[in-house]
């Protein structure tokens, strides 16, 4: 549907691409212009949501016309492109980010000054879009943005949930899990109601045809722009949104007077997209998850198939013009999707569709916890996908005939258990060629372990290694302005951001006087930050001057929260303990929780209530004052993390060895110039360690005796709630090793009190680490997958 030829000269002349980005940006006269036509307010009614809606609006126009632009440029020079396709993009707000990364948040900062708003108060009223769990989701919004920075034709596919993660309410000290219903306005958004696939669920799979008779369900594309840093790339976030086929609305029921039955039919469809589930590690194989997974997957590959076709090649270019990398197996599918494609609709022989599929994927593992690893029952998946089943029984009939003589116990991507199941894992092995791992350890232990046949059988080249990283930007520029200056004046310039690894100019300063004492200066001013939001959120003062030992993240057992709140508890009884003289020695300490616990995850909300009930004894203790407070962080999310990293002196990692792939929040807290304690990982005692508390002699460790003899005393609190807890620990065989490392754990804090006295050597290490940090940088990573796995290239164009 373009403009005919003889008309686009007058089209180009008005076209705001023509002028925009070279012009002043005159964002007070658009700002005030969206409240005005946009909105149809006025400077009668403008609150802060209007402010942050015209402001939004204002910067929008100028990222868009990057957006098209980019677009246009990609579709022309039609290179190879990536396709990352995450369940979860885990974004957080968009405003600030969209004003840095295009250069004008001074110029929206004064203009809002001007037009009576603090540009603090109007980020302020921005939602979170939190279609994400966790450090995998996060992972996915952070190479979005290195993507566009680092200039490659790059586009992300999910899905548009209606409901993201769920907000968390602290009641009672109880988890208490609110909707989060996000989309109420999103200027971030663009339907694309023209782009439409239709879905097709249940049926009959017919062998070596097709699929048949099915319920249909319409996906609907919406488009998010991802702007670069410094760049005028903008790459293309596509999510899908479910809805009922047209036609499908049943006009016969409705007319009939069945409206109710009518509307249930729509709402069927529309629960496909309506909620993120909010398991973090833990995969519950339910039908629903199944169908978002296969919407969503099916419309990608469309979209991405018929990209492809418009440029009128030959099947066997595919996998040089498509890149496709499977965030952990929600994807997976989209391996017997695009080979069904192939030789059902397309009509190619097995092979060739095969070689193209396999060339095509990469598979990212996240996890090696047994019961995060996906399994889809048989008889459930026959009934939702049944020619899908055809094509998985044929891609493991031919991978295990292809191995059968070299290893006569090959595994098979069927589970031969009641009823059977699917291993998506090793389908996404087998339909890859790369598969990587998030860390070194992570992917040594994969090869060595889970994956260690496919490692023979394939050779070690198909195995690899892509260190996790950070996008500096946001968990630097964004998150700690004043701290990015500071660093920009002394590396040369913000060039930083782009390079991280110029951060190593700084260990030329961690002797210098004046710039430590600014350094610490900025740590305390964040300190202060965040002690504004405990005393708004919580309503306890906490010392700024005070040690700040943070630990955010998913609750979960395997992340030892558990073993965090038995420390600090140890440490109370300890300071209450003491003389007065010995208390005057002890360095004063706030200890901050945050996360959001699974809704089905008892454990875990149990940890949560634990760290409430702690605190609510701690903080109003007279003996202990300043000394120790316990605060729990309600509703950690993105933007929280934002002003939680930057104010952290120690963040803990001490998840049991061997458990947790990467971490990412990690590399936040050290760039932002705090140390972190973190298990010893690369263990491999742990499975002997384990054994031992069933057949060996395992005595508890006094300390830890006396802190669950408090706990059941009720020091806390009704001690009935928290005995599973206890027994965990003491009865049952205590998995996670929380008895096994508690001397070493409290022992590592007695280290750390030592070092936070000498103030002038805590600067040096903390801005040693911080100069040590480039390697941690997203743009790094992506890099790396660009080049060992993807073979894509930068392109820019003419901005
Ligand atoms: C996380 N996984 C890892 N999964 O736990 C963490 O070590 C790693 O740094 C991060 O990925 C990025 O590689 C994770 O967040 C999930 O939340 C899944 C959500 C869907 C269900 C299964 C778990």
């Amino acid at each position: 549907a373009s403009i005919p030829l003889p008309q686009r000269e007058t089209w180009q002349k008005y076209s705001a691409q023509a002028f925009s980005s070279k012009e002043e940006f005159e964002f007070q006269k658009e700002t005030v212009r969206h409240v005005e036509t946009s909105l149809a307010r006025s400077l009668y009614n403008c609150d802060e949501l209007a402010a942050y809606a015209g402001a939004s609006l204002a910067i929008r126009d100028r990222l868009v016309i990057s957006w098209n632009k980019t677009q246009q440029h990609q579709t022309f020079v039609d290179q190879k492109r990536l396709y990352y396709l995450s369940l979860e993009f885990l974004m957080g707000r968009t405003l600030d980010n969209a004003m840095l990364n295009t250069g004008v948040k001074s110029i929206a900062k004064d203009g809002l000054g001007e037009l009576g708003f603090r540009i603090e108060d109007v980020l302020e009223q921005e939602h979170d879009a939190a279609l994400g769990n966790g450090g995998l989701g996060r992972l996915a919004a952070c190479f979005l943005d290195s993507l566009a920075t680092l200039n490659y034709p790059a586009w992300g596919y999910g899905l548009r949930y209606r409901y993201g993660i769920f907000k968390q309410e602290i009641v009672d000290g109880y988890q208490v899990e609110v909707p989060d219903y996000w989309l109420s306005f999103n200027p971030w958004e663009f339907p694309r109601f023209d782009i439409t696939v239709d879905i097709m669920f249940y049926g009959n799979g017919k062998q070596c045809t097709s699929w048949e008779g099915g319920e249909i369900v319409q996906a609907v594309a919406y488009d998010v722009p991802i702007p670069g840093f410094g760049t005028s790339v903008t790459n293309n976030l596509r999510l899908w949104s479910s809805k009922a086929a047209s036609g499908e609305f049943d006009f016969q029921k409705f007319n009939s007077g069945d409206y109710e039955s009518a509307v249930a039919d729509e709402q069927r469809a529309e629960t496909i997209s309506a909620v993120l589930y909010p398991n973090d590690n833990l995969d519950r194989g339910k039908e629903l998850r199944l169908k978002q997974q296969y919407f969503w997957v099916a419309a990608s590959l469309h979209d991405i198939v018929r990209r492809f076709k418009k440029s009128r090649r030959p099947w066997k270019e595919f996998s040089e013009q498509v890149a496709i990398q499977l965030n952990d197996t929600h994807p997976a599918l989209a391996i017997v999707e695009l080979q069904r494609l192939l030789i059902d609709t397309e009509g190619l022989e097995w092979d060739e569709g095969w070689d193209i599929v396999t060339q095509t994927f990469g598979y990212t593992n996240h996890t090696v916890l047994p019961e995060a690893l996906e399994k889809w029952s048989v008889p459930l998946f026959q009934n939702l996908l049944p020619r899908h089943l055809q094509i998985i029984y044929d891609i493991n009939l031919f991978f295990l005939q292809s191995v059968e003589k070299r290893f006569p116990k090959a595994i098979s991507i069927i589970e031969e258990s009641t009823p059977k199941s699917i291993r998506m894992a090793f389908l996404a092995i087998i339909g890859s060629h790369k598969v990587n791992g998030v860390a070194e350890l992570h992917s040594d232990l994969i090869q060595t372990t889970i994956f260690k046949d496919f490692v023979k059988i394939f050779g070690p080249d198909k195995f690899t290694n892509v260190t996790n990283g950070i996008t500096p930007r946001r968990w630097l520029h964004q998150a700690n302005p004043r701290l990015s200056e500071l660093i920009a004046s002394k590396v040369g310039g913000l060039g930083f951001l782009k390079d991280l690894t110029l951060l190593s100019e700084l260990e030329n300063y961690v002797d210098d006087k004046d710039f430590k004492r600014e350094w610490m200066e900025i740590k305390y001013a964040n300190k202060v930050r965040l002690a504004k939001h405990i005393k708004s959120a919580n309503g306890v003062t906490v010392n700024p001057s005070a040690l700040f030992d943070i630990q955010v993240k998913r609750m979960h057992e395997y992340k030892r929260q558990q073993l965090n709140i038995f420390g600090v508890i140890h440490r109370y009884l300890t300071i209450k303990a003491m003389t007065p003289e010995e208390r005057k020695k002890v360095v004063p300490r706030v200890s901050i929780f945050g996360g959001k616990a699974a809704p089905g995850y008892w454990m875990a909300k149990t940890i949560i209530h634990l760290i409430n009930c702690v605190g609510n004894i701690v903080n109003k203790d007279k003996d202990i004052g300043d000394l120790l407070k316990v605060i729990f962080l309600e509703d950690y999310n993105v933007s929280k993390a934002e002003i939680i990293c930057p104010a952290s002196d120690i963040s803990e990692h001490i998840s049991t060895a061997g458990t947790e792939a990467s971490g990412t929040s990690n590399m936040k807290f050290v760039l932002n110039g705090g140390l972190i304690i973190g298990t010893c990982d690369g263990a491999n005692e742990v499975e002997d360690l384990r054994h031992k508390h069933f057949y060996g002699k395992h005595e508890l460790d006094p300390d830890l005796r006396r802190v669950f003899d408090e706990i059941e005393k009720g020091a806390f609190g009704p001690p009935e709630g928290f005995s599973a807890l206890i027994n965990s620990v003491t009865v049952h065989g205590d998995y996670y090793l929380v008895s096994d490392d508690f001397r070493s754990y409290i022992q590592t804090h007695a280290l750390v009190d030592e070092a936070y006295k000498d103030q002038d050597e805590w600067a040096a290490k903390t801005i040693m680490s911080v100069a040590r940090m480039g390697f941690f940088s997203s743009d790094r990573c992506i890099q790396d997958y660009a080049e060992s796995i993807w073979n894509i290239e930068p392109s820019t164009f003419e901005a």
